[in-house]
């Protein structure tokens, strides 16, 4: 396996490309953030990105900037399928202008309004790190008494309503506008757009109608209208599942579960059509069973995000453990996943990051940074990473 690491681009990021050395990695993971979503990428910019990671004065390691990590989808596209037209075929511009810079892997995701969520951005660990965390109380605060959307009620027992409206009362003027910030504003790396409070109300009503299987029918039309292009230019898409992996705000999500994988590869089965897969995201739920996943789409797995997710007594709260700590096993995990690479013609090495780390040491003492993404909790991760690979017998390539 190649070690990965995610890079938010220039002026985008507290962490430098020597860090990134330093830490071991040999694998950039960015995108042009600064392009807006739904804009087609060109060969110049991605040349650019390309230049400033990968040339580098003499005697210093070589990066190489392998995985786009991500090209937004759209919402339209979300909500209309093959019928966004237009931005399906800019999406498929920035594939041709990636291929034609050997930049051949591509991480998205479908999940609509919202990207990756949480509410929690410096949850205090025993340790005295600060962890990203997902506690359903809080959340439940938000879409109940800040976002007050229509129909939230009955997604909540009383019991639960109870707890959320105390946690709200409890709140602080400024402690609310941080968890807006939080959840509606959109996290680093984000495929959504940040949204006002009325803004995403207004988001919301936009999906009325759209249920589960109305959102799998227009991811699909996506793929069987972006896959031949993929092919052509031998790049490989990999889906991202949702995080967390279940419904939020009443919205439909459809890449949560095994289930889901297997309906997505059934009905678009073209060898572009693989999968992002994120231990972190998918070990939230404790009926997906990691190891199983890995063997079963192992020919799908183009790209990985290894963290490690902690369930919580109340079955819906989740804070991010060590890599090493949490609910996924990542010794069996790294397991399936170097069996997976050895039956691969070559070899072809798959690239894995570390995701989200604590923030700790000096860390704790930066102001800003891309939450989750610090410089010293996700190099503890990928050190710890790199010690399974070697015990495995499988040093990273
Ligand atoms: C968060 C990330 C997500 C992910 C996208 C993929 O840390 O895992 O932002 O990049 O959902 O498109």
């Amino acid at each position: 396996m190649r070690q990965g690491w995610r890079w938010y681009g220039p002026g985008r990021d507290d962490v430098s490309l020597d860090d990134v050395r330093q830490a071991g990695a040999t694998d950039v993971v960015t995108s042009l953030h600064d392009v807006p979503i739904g804009e087609a990428w060109t060969e110049a910019a991605v040349a650019a990105r390309k230049r400033l990671i990968e040339q580098v004065e003499p005697g210093r390691a070589p990066l190489r900037w392998s995985v786009v990590e991500s090209i937004p989808i759209p919402d339209v596209v979300k909500r209309t399928g093959g019928a966004a037209t237009r931005e399906i075929a800019a999406w498929i511009a920035s594939l041709e202008a990636l291929a034609a810079n050997d930049v051949r892997v591509v991480c998205y995701n479908f999940m609509p309004v919202v990207d990756w969520t949480r509410t929690d951005l410096d949850h205090v660990m025993p340790s005295g790190a600060t962890a990203l965390r997902f506690d359903q109380e809080r959340f439940a605060a938000f879409d109940l008494h800040i976002l007050a959307r229509e129909g939230a009620e009955a997604d909540y027992s009383p019991a639960e309503r109870e707890r959320a409206r105390a946690t709200f009362d409890a709140m602080s003027e400024a402690e609310r506008d941080a968890l807006v910030e939080t959840i509606a504003s959109a996290l680093p790396g984000s495929t959504t757009d940040p949204l006002s409070i009325p803004a995403f109300r207004e988001r919301l009503r936009s999906y009325r109608g759209i249920d589960a299987a109305r959102l799998r029918r227009h991811l699909v039309e996506f793929l069987q209208a972006v896959t031949p292009a993929a092919e052509a230019a031998g790049i490989r898409l990999t889906l991202h599942p949702d995080d967390p992996p279940r419904s939020l705000f009443g919205l439909p999500r459809i890449a949560s579960t095994e289930a889901d994988y297997a309906a997505l590869f059934e009905a678009v089965p073209s060898a572009a059509n693989g999968m992002c897969f994120c231990t972190g995201s998918l070990g939230v739920r404790p009926d997906n069973d990691l190891p199983a996943i890995a063997r079963r789409f192992g020919d799908r797995i183009h790209f990985v995000h290894l963290r490690a997710t902690k369930r919580e007594p109340d079955g819906r709260s989740f804070h991010e453990a060590s890599h090493l700590e949490g609910d996924v096993d990542m010794v069996a995990v790294l397991h399936e996943l170097v069996a997976i690479e050895r039956r691969r013609t070559g070899g072809d090495p798959i690239v894995f990051r570390p995701d989200h780390g604590h923030r700790m040491l000096d860390d704790l003492a930066k102001t800003g940074g891309n939450p989750g993404y610090t410089a010293i909790g996700r190099l503890k991760g990928l050190a710890e990473l790199r010690g399974i690979l070697h015990a495995i017998g499988a040093p990273p390539q």
